[in-house]
Formats: C-alpha cells, sequence, structure tokens
C-alpha cells in the first residue's frame, strides 16, 4: 500500500496552528456522499472544497465514492484504470458479477480519486435488497419513493464495494466517512455485517427538522417534546427517518455540521454527535492584498449594466449611489427567510423614502423556481440597452471621423457642425425605443405558478413595484445563476463579488455556506443566531458586526422583532460612506482564514482518529489534546474600533469616520494589530487529537 502523507499546516496568519504529524500508513479512507461528481446542494460544496486538504493529507489512500451519473461523468471525471491493486479487485469483482462501477479522477482541485457506482444498472436487486433491509432493520421502503429507492441500492453496492476491499489479503485499516441520509445505509450494513470497516456519519441537516421546520411549528422550543415517530409519519418519511436514524446510531462516530444541528439531532436523531465538523472552503488569496477589491468593482459595473438595460426608460436613481443586496440558496421561503428579508425591505424603503435618502437599494433574490424561461420584457430591456450603447458608438465614430479629417487640414473642428441631421435623427429614434408604458419587471423569468408562488405573493401584498418613488427596487431571478445567460451573464462567484451585502436571515440553517462565501470574498453578510455561520462567528468574534459579519437574533425576538433588528442593520448600511464600505470589506476578508478547510479540516481530522481508535483499539490510540478544555481563539474587535460598549453596538467602520478623515490611519497596520491580538486565545471547544499508530493503550 502505498504511502500517505500526513498534514502539516504553517501558514495560518495568526490562527492556532495545526502541526502535528501522524502516520497513516495501512489505513484507506474512503468519503461516500450521493453529491460526490453530483451536484444537489451544499453537500457538494463541502466535498468539492475539502478536496484537495484530504487528498494532501491521504494522498493515494483516499478515495470518494458516489453515484455514476453520465452527465457529469462526461464534463468532470477522467475515467481511469483503479491504481489500488485491492481496491481493482474489488471493483473488478463487482463488475463481473453484474454491477457497473468506474473508477477515475475528479477533475477538482486536488484531483482525487472516485469511485463511481452506476445505481440503475442494479436496480433489478432492490426488491431483494429491501426484503433483506426489512428483515434486518425491519425498516420498509415504499416503491413509489424513487430518492428512497436510490438510497438503498446505493448503500447496499457501497457496502459490497467495502466488503470485497476488507477480504483482499493483508487488507488495509478501512475507514469510511458517510454523509448524509442517503449514503447512510451502506454505514448500517457494515455494522450488521460486522466488517472491520471504522465509520463515520455526518448529517449535514434533520430530515424532520427541515420538514418540521418548513411547516408552523414553533421548533427550537419544542425540539425536546416531538414525538420524533409520528411526525415522521404523518409527513410520510418515516422510512427515510429510520434510514437516517440508523446511520447516526450505528456510527462509531457520528457528527454535525455546527452546534445548532447537534442540538437537532441529540432530539430527533436521538443521538449527540461526537464532535462539530464545521463547513470549510478552499480560500483562494490574492498575491495582491487588496485584489478582491478590485474585483468588486470589475463585478459591479457588470450588475450595473445590467441594471441600466433592465430599468430603461426609469433610470432616474444615480447609480453611483446604488447598493446591491442580494439573498441566493434553496428556495425555501421562510427557512431561508425570505419572508422576512421582504417585510424588512418594505420598512427599509419607507426609512429611505421619509429620510430623503439619495440611495436606491436593488434587492436581487436568486432562488430556483419551475419557471418557463426568460420573460420578454427583460430580454428586451438589455437589448434596448444594447441599442443605445451601439448608437452611441456610431456617432463617436463618425463624430470622430469628422475630428479627424479638420485636424489633418489643420484647423479646430467647428463643434455646431460635428454632429448633423441624421446623426440627430439616429439618436432620437433610440431614445424613442427607450419609452415604456409598464414598471421595471420584478422577475425576470415566466413563473409556472406566477399566482401562488410566495415571493411574488409576498411583494404584491407589500407593494414593491420598483415604482419610481421606491427607494427599494427588487428584482427576482429564479434560476442559479450562469455565466452563458443571455440576461445576466456572471456565474455566481462574479456576482456576489459585485454586490454590497449579502442577507441570509435564515430559520432554518444547519450551515450556511452562502454567508462564509461572502466573507471569502470580502462582502459583508446578515445570517442569523439560527444558522451554524451565524453561531460559529458569534463565538470567534468579540465584535461581528465591526468585521461586517451581521447576527440577527432570531432566537430570543418574534418575528416582528427580528425584521425590526434587520431592517435596521439594514438601514444602517446604507448610511454608510463608500470609504466605510471599503474598510469594511477589508475587514470581512481578514476573517477568511477562520473559514479555510486548512483551519476547519482539524475537526475532520479528529473524527477520523477518533472513529480509528474506536473500531481498532489495538492499533490506534485517540486521546484529546492535553486539557479537555484546549483553547481557541477569538477575533478582537478590530483595533480602530472605540472599546467602549456602548459603541460597540454599531460598530460598523462607520464609527470609525475620525480614522477616515485621518491621514495616519493606516488599514494595513490595523489588520497586523488584529492578526497579533489573535495570537491570545480565549474559548473554543477545539480538541487537538493526538494520534499514536502502532501503540496499544
Ligand atoms: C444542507 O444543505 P443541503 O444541500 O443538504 O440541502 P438539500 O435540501 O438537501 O438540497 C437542496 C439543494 O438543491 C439545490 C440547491 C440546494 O442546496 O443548491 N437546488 C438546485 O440545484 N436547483 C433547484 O432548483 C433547487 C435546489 C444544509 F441545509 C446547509 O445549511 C448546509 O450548508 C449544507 C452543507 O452542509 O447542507
Ligand atoms: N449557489 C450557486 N449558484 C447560485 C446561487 C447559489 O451555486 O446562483 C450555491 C452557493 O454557492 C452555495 C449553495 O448554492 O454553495 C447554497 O448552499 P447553502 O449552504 O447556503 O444552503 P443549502 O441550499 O445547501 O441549504
Ligand atoms: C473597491 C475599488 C474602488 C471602488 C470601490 C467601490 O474598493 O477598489 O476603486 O471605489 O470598490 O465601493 P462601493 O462600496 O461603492 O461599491
Amino acid at each position: 500500500m502505498p504511502l500517505a502523507r500526513s498534514l502539516s499546516i504553517t501558514s495560518l496568519s495568526g490562527l492556532e496552528e495545526w502541526d502535528e504529524e501522524f502516520d497513516l500508513e495501512d489505513a484507506v479512507l474512503f468519503e461516500i456522499a450521493w453529491e460526490v461528481a453530483n451536484k444537489v446542494g451544499g453537500i457538494y460544496t463541502v466535498i468539492q472544497t475539502k478536496a484537495r486538504l484530504t487528498a494532501e493529507e491521504w494522498g493515494e489512500n483516499y478515495f470518494l465514492v458516489g453515484p455514476y451519473v453520465e452527465s457529469n461523468v462526461r464534463t468532470q471525471v477522467e475515467l481511469i484504470e483503479p491504481t489500488n491493486p485491492a481496491l481493482k479487485r474489488a471493483i473488478d469483482k463487482m463488475n463481473s458479477s453484474g454491477c457497473k462501477v468506474y473508477f477515475g479522477r475528479w477533475l477538482i482541485e486536488g484531483s482525487p480519486y472516485v469511485v463511481l457506482i452506476d445505481v440503475a444498472f442494479t436496480a433489478w436487486n432492490l426488491d431483494k435488497w429491501k426484503k433483506e433491509l426489512w428483515d434486518n432493520f425491519s425498516i420498509g421502503v415504499p416503491w413509489f419513493d424513487r430518492e428512497a429507492n436510490d438510497a438503498v441500492l446505493f448503500g447496499f453496492l457501497t457496502a459490497w464495494l467495502l466488503g470485497e476491499v476488507a477480504q483482499c489479503e493483508e487488507p488495509p485499516h478501512i475507514l469510511a466517512h458517510f454523509h448524509e441520509w442517503l449514503a447512510g445505509l451502506g454505514l448500517a450494513l457494515c455494522r450488521q455485517r460486522q466488517l472491520p470497516v471504522a465509520t463515520i456519519f455526518t448529517t449535514h441537516a434533520t430530515l424532520l427538522g427541515r420538514y418540521l421546520c418548513a411547516g408552523s411549528v414553533d421548533f427550537y422550543n419544542n425540539l425536546a417534546d416531538f414525538n420524533v415517530d409520528k411526525e415522521a409519519g404523518d409527513r410520510q418519511i418515516y422510512h427515510r427517518y429510520c434510514l437516517e436514524r440508523t446511520a447516526a446510531r450505528c456510527a462509531h462516530v457520528f457528527t454535525t455540521v455546527s452546534q445548532i444541528t447537534a442540538v437537532e439531532a441529540e432530539h430527533l436523531l436521538k443521538r449527540k454527535p461526537d464532535i462539530i465538523t464545521p463547513n470549510g472552503l478552499n480560500v483562494k488569496k490574492f498575491s495582491a492584498m487588496h485584489e478582491f477589491q478590485n474585483l468588486h468593482a470589475q463585478s459591479k459595473n457588470r450588475i450595473q449594466e445590467f441594471i441600466r438595460g433592465h430599468f430603461y426608460g426609469h433610470l432616474d436613481f444615480n447609480l453611483d449611489k446604488c447598493l446591491f443586496l442580494f439573498i441566493a440558496g434553496r428556495y425555501e421561503f421562510s427557512n431561508k427567510g425570505a419572508d422576512i428579508f421582504l417585510e424588512a425591505l418594505a420598512r427599509l424603503n419607507y426609512l429611505l423614502r421619509v429620510n430623503h435618502s439619495d440611495v436606491t437599494v436593488v434587492a436581487f433574490f436568486i432562488m430556483p423556481a419551475r419557471t418557463n424561461n426568460f420573460n420578454v420584457e427583460t430580454l428586451k430591456g438589455q437589448a434596448v440597452r444594447k441599442q443605445l450603447w451601439d448608437t452611441a458608438q456610431t456617432v463617436k465614430e463618425r463624430f470622430g471621423k469628422k475630428l479627424y479629417e479638420s485636424l489633418l487640414v489643420g484647423q479646430l473642428p467647428d463643434v455646431s457642425k460635428m454632429l448633423d441631421k441624421d446623426d440627430f435623427t439616429m439618436m432620437k429614434r433610440a431614445i424613442f425605443a427607450t419609452q415604456r408604458q409598464c414598471q421595471p419587471p420584478i422577475c425576470t423569468h415566466n413563473m409556472l405558478e406566477d399566482s401562488n408562488d410566495p415571493i411574488l405573493t409576498c411583494i404584491r401584498r407589500i407593494g414593491l413595484f420598483n415604482s419610481s418613488a421606491d427607494r427599494v427596487k427588487v428584482i427576482f431571478h429564479p434560476e442559479f445563476l450562469s455565466s452563458t445567460s443571455p440576461l445576466l451573464p456572471m456565474d455566481y462567484e462574479e456576482f456576489v463579488r459585485g454586490c454590497h451585502l449579502g442577507v441570509f436571515p435564515s430559520y432554518y440553517e444547519p450551515w450556511g455556506y452562502t454567508p462564509a462565501e461572502c466573507t471569502v470574498m470580502g462582502i459583508p453578510s446578515i445570517s442569523t443566531n439560527l444558522s451554524g455561520f451565524g453561531c460559529f462567528m458569534e463565538e470567534h468574534i468579540a465584535d461581528p458586526s465591526a468585521y461586517g459579519i451581521y447576527i440577527l437574533d432570531r432566537r430570543y425576538r418574534g418575528v416582528d422583532e427580528s425584521c425590526n433588528q434587520l431592517t435596521s442593520y439594514l438601514f444602517q448600511f446604507c448610511q454608510q460612506s463608500r470609504r466605510a464600505r471599503i474598510i469594511q470589506r477589508n475587514r470581512t476578508e481578514r476573517l477568511s482564514d477562520l473559514l479555510d478547510w486548512r483551519y476547519l479540516g482539524r475537526y475532520y481530522i479528529s473524527a477520523r482518529h477518533m472513529a480509528l481508535a474506536k473500531a481498532f483499539p489495538d492499533t490506534y490510540f485517540y486521546q484529546p489534546h492535553d486539557s479537555e478544555t484546549a483553547q481557541g481563539f477569538r477575533y478582537p474587535r478590530p483595533a480602530s474600533v472605540p472599546p467602549s460598549p456602548s459603541l460597540s453596538r454599531h460598530s460598523s467602520p462607520r464609527q470609525s469616520e475620525a480614522e477616515e478623515d485621518d491621514d495616519r490611519y493606516d488599514e494595513d497596520a490595523e489588520a497586523e494589530k488584529d492578526r497579533l491580538n489573535i495570537r491570545q486565545p480565549l474559548t473554543l471547544p477545539s480538541k487537538k487529537a493526538r494520534f499514536l499508530h502502532g501503540h496499544c493503550r
């Protein structure tokens, strides 16, 4: 078996470093998820961004296992012969027994190996396997639940694969990390068949939690009291719930993505997670320190171009004083907080109007819904803008030619003759084309369920119709963004960079990648203390809002109060000067290291060590770091923010206006000062693992 490389992290400016070396020789890691090379949602982001670090740590001994989806494989995977002899034998054996299992390299950073299983090809086993599931676990899966059927097939096939690897001569120590209920059955089968496999189960949300929150249940106050079997049964997800609960209960190590989901799991899945494994990102650092600010300016220009087209004929606001806000993600209207965002926008509109503000806010809603493609009015907007641009270019060329000819004969041009009648006719025609009878549209697409769509219904109720008196305009883009779109040709990352603030006031959010992505791009965001991300940031930053991390209280306040708090955050944000926004973005971006897998990956490492030690106690020994209360860190209040508690409430950079006028104020010096301060640790339940190989307890 080739040697795995060990991990050594030394370059996380200011953060506690992890530089322990440990020996992973003789162990192989399988990471199993339905979203391996298959984008469905947030779990894909977890696996895809973490791959580079895990591949660095495990080298040739790291294998991701997922479903074979032809369209994905064609664009993302290079199929090759299996590199590992034990795995090659296992795959060959399965393929000669009527399965289709592929091996390749996933073409992402870290190029990890992937084993992709065609579940449909073995669907003829479904009834047999379902019977086995019923006989051994008493879980009955109904025929009509396609996703659960896939989970059964995927589960039996992954357990088969691991069983084959375990049967080879001189088998390695196998560690298998399963993500989410769709992959969970493979774990339960490994345990039931008593395979020599160390298992980890990570849940990214609980099924019941998601369903209960989407209804009108007071979730967090009743967590301990739900009759879980009945609630699952009422929602016709009892079998899925059983698969999830079985995996959580059977795992050697059970983890969730945040503390808030840990509490949820304890009550709904009846097992307290052994460790929290927060979600990280693969943070790219630019060599020029403020490059991300330039990218913001570039992307913002492109969004402004779109706005010019969208609001043609109604461009009565100053684009230079226009702020772009957005919410994005799964279309779960109340779970994602789109409901209170809209309500807060209506209140903000009122505040900006009565205060005669010259700021205009454009709020984007990027949430995929069922549509019939772009609507004509929106496409026309971009066509009109293009036509005006072309007209201006034509006139400019003709103007330029006359100017040139005049200079050639040594004369200054007669300005009154530079534009002739034809030019004016052309320009008048172009201006006439910008006349519009209707308001600029709210929605960019033809919605299939227009009359009962929750966002559109709410907009109708609160009356935000993009009228010229409104200081808050709304654009609903019910499709994920793409750089090939004829309307807004930008990918999601470019779009986020061009915006000023991400707004994610979620009610149910186990982690929430969207605000984390904003942070590493240096874009401030609003999240809540009911989201894994919000709680994590609250725990690690003394004054989050000073860093552009606004955390809404949805835990201890009623909806109306939370909405007022959101409105006041938005209003405060609108009052910031450009200089203040630039300083704030710098501070936000400084938090990137905290969200980097190079830092957060250590929790996965601990979970793996814990599992190996539990499954193979004669070989591996796990001991948490010296003291149980291992010290972590906390980002201090930025050096330039006054430390007085009375001021800390509004500690956005606006409060530091004195510094804005102060020539001596130096952001880079502030950054350095903060980095040094970080070295003074406060609290964090971080357990640094000491991991010994080859020693018995
Ligand atoms: C959790 O998020 P999930 O990804 O597990 O959420 P799901 O509901 O299972 O997946 C829904 C995904 O489907 C995608 C969209 C969603 O993320 O990207 N989608 C789509 O591609 N097209 C559509 O038309 C509609 C939806 C959890 F909830 C998060 O808080 C965590 O951050 C995440 C990772 O741990 O896991
Ligand atoms: N996203 C995307 N394109 C878009 C909007 C969002 O790819 O146009 C991605 C975004 O980058 C994030 C994911 O969708 O990674 C949403 O993840 P999050 O954890 O916020 O919520 P989930 O939908 O997984 O519950
Ligand atoms: C970045 C650019 C600046 C630009 C600013 C606009 O910092 O480097 O050149 O002026 O963005 O900021 P704003 O918040 O107004 O979009």
